[in-house]
């Protein structure tokens, strides 16, 4: 019997082989094909965490397969550091940012180096490095300078307890997503980048992204939010005055029956500057946040002006005209007429406020008398009525006709609006890379600092003893001179929102040694677009389309070829754990927990009452959380990362279980023992092949080919869990095999060759370990991918799945048309089945012959 593997020792030493031979190091190679394989960057926090873990294996699978696939492969890791929670901690440990940001990213490097990722380390970034931020300061320039950045008032989210800006996102429920405090509404001059520029050209790409899923494109989408509509002005009643509204159901107009201004209208001012209760219905606008959630979900009031609009096409007839809150001013024009018969929200306010409720669509064949608007509204399609010259008319066509009318009236004309707002970039905070202007003080100039003068740097010595941005308090950092006039001037002392910085951290990665210019064109063309992007569907939104945008606007500043950042996009789905509560009711930690004699839940201290709650998303609140340090430590890296591939499609979300590593470690521990109690015995590298083959070594090299080539097919696909049940098969075939002649071992060695190429995208560690026991020529890492000999495929066996209650659990081959019987024996008879089954009664076995057997068992 063979000795245990070690598995500690074991994975170091490959990690050192691995580094010591740069295997990961890579460089422009125009003779070779490329893949850009990209894991989204972490949050330098302190630790890894399991979603870490999940994330770059997968990454990390993908690029060691690309690379025996012969693709000249980039992988590259880096640190997106800047960003407020290094801020607070600072205030919370009393460090510095700096001092704690790079402190986590040693831990948090040394963990992940610990898992055996294929990083090209020579290529790693930390974004909050003077050397890294200085080229976006001057890319910043070049957006500015081609009016892609420009400097507005604004209303903003402030949050009165930390002091900054917020992000509409940062808005929960009307609140700071920190502070918990309601936010209020201010005016600030602030930063933005046009992205708006772009909407129609980031909409219309999203159609031909094919390599993106679905439901990301749809949110893009959505987020961009096209509508085509109608521009148009109401004239007052009282006065010479006109209000311009947008609207995208013109049909709707016979059914106006108000009009309202958002309350940061420059008319709702100007018609209730001498109204004292004007002013306070503005305060109670302000108490909530800017976003359009905030304003959908809070309660829906109004200030009547006491002014009135005339109807455009009823003569006599005058609408109301109010200020209300759920009119934003940054979409369409910041004004509307409401039709409360056919929108939600100018229902609820109609019934409020008492104003008329006039249905003008119906559905088809219905009586219009007989409609009674309740408390929904109909937004359904339909046919006009109660509509003068539009009756009888399908909305489309009635849209039209009024829009035609209008315009004819020269009264407003049709017109593209987009939801997307330019993009905010300016935080009143200092762990963040310096807007490079200064203000001049003769004459408050916006003058940029020249690109020799940059980095604008963070200065060190700040204190935080005050609450704000603590640049903006600097005794000296904030002062300096006019590059132009050498006058004094004032630095700005915003820095950019940290989105600034995975804007184009991929494009860094193609050339992060580049001291002269964020990164060569050359180089940037040869990798870009990142093939193969994975990470959270967290960031479907915001950061894809910043990077989106980012490209298309560093295009065409000439800085690279490509438009489009990623080719591919993967999202995985999130870890998750059972959660646990003592008998106090307070969360506790899974591992102090465990099952009584009698199957009861207790704590493992003191045996005392404890209840299992549901599986939830590891957090650290519940205490549900697996530290991957903890994993890595009993377990090894090969273990966790098998696990972590097997046991869900890397789209759903994952039970992170203890029989699951287990298990995975079990796996791990048995191929290395089969392999090293047959490997005396097997021929050396490049024996020559037998003429023939038994039956038994024939299906066995079957088995090897076969899963190689749907191995391949697999990881393609991001079919983890099925890649890992045909490593698990490869694996049994083997286990059941009994070599008995030379050209049965022969058939043995090339099966373990195969085995330990397959395996090494997951286990690289324990492949490794493989190839230099069997003598393989040269490292794991840098053997091409399996050929597989077609010709032994076309056999009358076929492989088919087997479910347990509908979840995979294990391949079986069988001979072609085999009857059902011998499938259900087959299959009942897999080791995975047999635990998976463990404790359940089978209630069924459903056989379709050559395609599944599905076990139902409660
Ligand atoms: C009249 C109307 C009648 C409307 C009706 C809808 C239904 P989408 O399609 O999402 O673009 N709107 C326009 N500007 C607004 C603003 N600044 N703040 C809040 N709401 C605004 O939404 C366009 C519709 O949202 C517009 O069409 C307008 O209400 C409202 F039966 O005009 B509608």
């Amino acid at each position: 019997m063979a000795e245990r593997y070690n598995i500690k020792e074991t994975e170091k030493k490959w990690q050192k082989t691995w580094e010591d031979q740069g295997s990961f190091q890579v460089s422009e190679d125009p003779s070779k094909p490329k893949k850009y394989v990209l894991a989204m960057l972490p949050y330098p926090s302190g630790r890894i965490h399991v979603g870490h873990v999940r994330n770059y294996t997968l990454s990390d699978v993908v690029a060691r397969f690309r690379k025996a696939q012969g693709f000249n492969v980039l992988n590259p890791m880096g640190w997106d550091a800047l960003g407020l929670p290094a801020e607070n901690a600072a205030i919370d440990n009393n460090t510095h940012p700096k001092t704690w940001t790079y402190q986590n990213i040693e831990t948090m490097k040394s963990q992940l180096k610990s898992m055996g990722f294929a990083f090209d380390w020579t290529r790693e970034v930390a974004t909050c490095d003077p050397e890294y931020y200085m080229h976006e300061q001057k890319m910043f320039l070049d957006f500015y300078k081609k009016g892609l950045a420009y400097r507005k008032e604004s209303v903003v989210n402030w949050d009165p307890v930390e002091n900054t800006v917020l992000a509409n996102e940062q808005v929960v429920d009307g609140k700071g997503w920190r502070s918990g405090v309601a936010v209020e509404r201010r005016k600030l001059n602030q930063w933005f980048l046009k992205i708006t520029a772009y909407a129609d050209e980031l909409l219309e790409e999203l159609k031909v992204m094919d390599r993106w899923p679905e439901k990301v494109r749809l949110m893009q989408e959505n987020w961009i939010g096209k509508s085509m509509g109608l521009q148009f002005r109401f004239q007052f009643d009282e006065n010479d005055d006109e209000v311009e509204v947008y609207t995208t159901r013109p049909d709707t107009l016979f059914g106006a029956s108000f009009v309202a201004l958002s309350p940061e209208h420059p008319l709702a001012n100007q018609l209730c500057a001498d109204n004292p209760e004007f002013a306070e219905f503005i305060k109670k606008c302000q108490a909530a946040g800017t976003s359009e959630a905030a304003i959908e979900k809070a309660e829906k009031i109004g200030f009547d002006t006491g002014f009135h609009v005339k109807h455009p096409f009823i003569e006599g007839r005058k609408l109301p005209v109010y200020v209300a809150n759920f009119v934003l001013m940054e979409y369409g024009t910041g004004a509307i007429f409401g039709c409360p018969a056919h929108d939600q929200r100018d229902l609820d306010f109609a019934r409020k406020y008492n104003l008329d409720v006039v249905p003008v669509v119906v559905a088809e064949g219905v009586d219009p008398d007989q409609i009674e608007i309740g408390d929904e509204a109909y937004v359904e399609n339909g046919v006009l009525v109660n509509s003068d010259f539009l009756n009888g008319l399908e909305v489309e066509d009635a849209k039209k006709e009024v829009i035609r009318r209008i315009e004819d009236k020269n009264l407003g004309e049709g017109k593209t609006i987009f939801r997307l707002r330019d993009w905010g970039v300016s935080r009143q905070r200092y762990w963040g890379c310096p807007v490079p202007v200064v203000y001049r003080e003769s004459d408050g100039a916006c003058i940029p600092v020249p690109e020799d003068q940059l980095p604008v740097k963070l200065p060190d010595d700040i204190d935080f003893d005050e609450p704000g941005n603590p640049l903006d308090r600097h005794p000296t950092w904030k002062y300096t001179t006019c590059p132009e006039t050498g006058e004094p001037a004032i630095r700005e002392t915003d820095t950019f929102d940290t989105f600034f910085e995975s804007s184009w951290y991929f494009l860094r990665y193609c050339d992060a040694q580049n001291a002269d210019q964020a990164f060569d064109p050359a180089k940037a063309n040869y990798w870009m677009p990142v093939d193969q992007y994975i990470g959270g569907i967290e960031h479907a939104i915001l950061h894809l389309l910043y990077a989106r945008f980012f490209t298309r606007a560093l295009h065409d500043c000439g800085y690279l070829d490509a438009k489009e950042p990623f080719a591919g996009l993967f999202t995985q789905g999130m870890v998750t754990h059972a959660t646990y509560k003592d008998a106090d009711g307070k969360w506790m930690f899974p591992y102090d927990a465990t099952q009584n004699e009698q199957g009861d839940w207790v704590h493992i201290k003191d045996g005392s009452k404890v209840t299992k709650g549901r599986i939830e998303k590891m957090s650290k609140s519940k205490k549900n959380v697996i530290d991957p340090e903890d994993i890595l430590d009993s377990y090894g890296a090969d273990a966790a990362r098998f696990f972590i591939m097997s046991d869900s499609p890397p789209d759903r979300d994952l039970e992170w279980t203890e029989s699951g590593i287990e298990g995975a470690w079990r796996h791990v521990n048995k191929v290395y023992r089969m392999l090293a109690d047959n490997v005396e015995h097997m021929p050396q590298s490049g024996a020559a092949k037998p003429e023939s083959f038994s039956n038994e070594a024939q299906g066995l090299r079957a088995t090897a080919h076969g899963v190689a080539k749907g191995i391949a097919e697999d990881i393609e696909a991001f079919h983890m869990n099925k890649m890992i049940a045909r490593q698990r098969e490869l694996a049994n075939a083997i286990a059941g095999f009994k070599a008995q002649s030379e050209s049965d071992f022969w058939a043995l060695r090339e099966a373990f060759e195969y085995l330990a190429v397959v395996m090494a995208p997951v286990t690289p560690h324990l492949s490794e370990e493989m190839g230099a026991m069997i003598g393989m020529n040269g490292l794991v890492c840098d053997q091409s991918w399996p050929k597989v000999d077609e010709s032994l495929l076309v056999s009358d066996e076929v492989t088919i799945a087997v479910q347990v209650n509908g979840k995979m659990r294990a391949t079986i081959t069988l001979p072609r048309n085999c009857e059902k019987s011998k499938a259900e024996e087959v299959a009942m008879d897999q080791e995975p089945i047999k635990k998976a089954l463990d404790g359940l009664t089978v209630r069924k076995v459903i056989v379709v012959p050559d395609r599944i057997v599905n076990v139902v068992a409660n």
